[in-house]
């Protein structure tokens, strides 16, 4: 088991397109494990292979929601087969920490996928789940909720996670410096 790193917006590697799984086998089985381990450690209802630098098509999710769709659940080479309806949800994103705004997403939808065993399953998802859904799929397709926003919203957001991230690395530059 490993926990990865969780890339930030705009990390151009979160632009990468997710290319199908050939098969599923015991490295994909260790990935998705890989995946759930740091879903969990960075409190997230989901995650995409992308944001952890693996540009394959797999997700992980699991709603901290009572009754029937409180389960781990995988989903490898997704398709969006109907989708019905539109409605705002105030979205976040562990690429994005510390924003959450809200996009225009389908109210229902149908999806296809592969379970972490390989073996094919379809499901009908309608809030929290449904959103759940199109979001991870978008990170698949290299796209971010940000996108989905006013460009100066977008922009705001940009300059203010790369100011985090500046003053985030002075500490290593200090060590650097002291080394030297
Ligand atoms: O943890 C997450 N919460 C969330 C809340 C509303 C809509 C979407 C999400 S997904 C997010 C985890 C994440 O970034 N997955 O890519
Ligand atoms: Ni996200």
């Amino acid at each position: 088991m490993a926990i990865y790193e969780i890339l930030h917006f705009p990390d151009p590697r979160l632009r990468q397109k997710a290319k199908p799984v050939q098969v599923v086998d015991a490295e994909i089985q260790q990935l998705v494990a890989d995946m759930f381990e740091t879903m969990y450690a960075a409190k997230g209802i989901g995650l995409a292979a992308v944001q952890i630098n693996v540009p394959l098509q797999v997700i992980v999710m699991h709603l901290n929601k009572e009754g029937e769709e409180n389960r781990p659940i995988c989903f490898i080479n997704p398709e969006i087969i109907h989708r019905e309806g539109t409605m705002p949800w105030e979205e976040g994103c562990l690429s994005v920490p510390g924003f959450y705004e809200n996009v225009q997403r389908a109210e229902r939808i149908r999806v296809r996928a592969l379970d972490r065993e390989g073996n094919p399953f379809e499901l009908n998802a309608d809030g929290l789940l449904g959103v759940c859904i199109q979001h991870e799929m978008d990170h698949l397709n290299g796209k971010l909720f940000v996108d989905h926003l006013s460009f100066l919203k977008r922009s705001r957001i940009q300059s203010k996670l790369q100011k985090q991230a500046r003053l985030g690395q002075l500490p290593k530059l200090d060590a650097q410096k002291q080394a030297s």
